[in-house]
């Protein structure tokens, strides 16, 4: 059966393709491209669950098909909880990965390496046509460092230092990040609710 993949981000197509691929969950995934005339959703929610469950709505609402959204963000310990669902328009322009985390970096100046504690969370919501939605949640967590470092991944992969290893997220091969990231974990835990739903 069909699944609309409810973003417009291509970074997160190519993660949720792998790691949907590496659980042999059995649906075709079709992308937002398919789908050029569904505008998009105001991000109004005041949490990443609530945000996820918006876009896929509107997704399956307007396009007849189950839909699952994303919505992730960078949480930082030392500004409570921030950027967090601002991730992506932290510096003002939707999207501007370098901008945003050039300006979060600045902002930590003055925190020292032992209050630099962070984690990417990602909300990972299904919406079916008929209005029925399931939601879950992932984390991952590292300390941020003063340098971007590494090329892989997107957004502030760079300046994330996984917890227990020497590397950014920026620094892992595809594999590796989908196996620990806050994506890789709540996807696939969403993969069985995927299957028995919509089988
Ligand atoms: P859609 O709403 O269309 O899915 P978006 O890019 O607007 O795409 P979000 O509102 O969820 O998505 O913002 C997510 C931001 O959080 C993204 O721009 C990145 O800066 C950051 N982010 C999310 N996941 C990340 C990851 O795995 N690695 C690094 N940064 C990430």
């Amino acid at each position: 059966s069909r699944l609309v993949l409810a973003t417009r981000n291509a970074n997160k197509v190519v993660e949720l393709q792998q790691i949907f691929a590496a659980v042999g969950l059995d649906v075709e995934l079709v992308g937002m491209d398919a789908y050029p005339d569904v505008p998009d959703v105001p991000e109004t929610g005041l949490t990443f669950a609530a945000n996820a469950l918006l876009k896929a709505h509107a997704v399956a609402r307007a396009t007849g098909l189950p839909a699952i959204a994303d919505d992730s963000g960078l949480c930082v310990a030392a500004l409570n909880g921030m950027p967090g669902i601002f991730s992506a328009r932290w510096a003002g322009t939707h999207g501007d990965d370098s901008a945003n985390l050039r300006l979060l970096l600045a902002q930590l100046s003055d925190i020292a390496d032992e209050h630099r504690e962070a984690w990417f969370a990602c909300a990972a919501a299904l919406a079916l046509p008929d209005g029925t939605e399931r939601v879950v949640e992932g984390r991952f967590e590292g300390t941020l460092t003063r340098e971007p470092r590494g090329t892989g991944g997107f957004g502030y992969d760079p300046i994330l230092q996984v917890a227990g290893d020497t590397r950014t997220a920026a620094e892992l091969t595809a594999a590796e990040k989908n196996a620990i990231s806050h994506r890789g974990k709540a996807f696939r835990a969403l993969a069985p609710i995927v299957s028995e739903l919509i089988g």
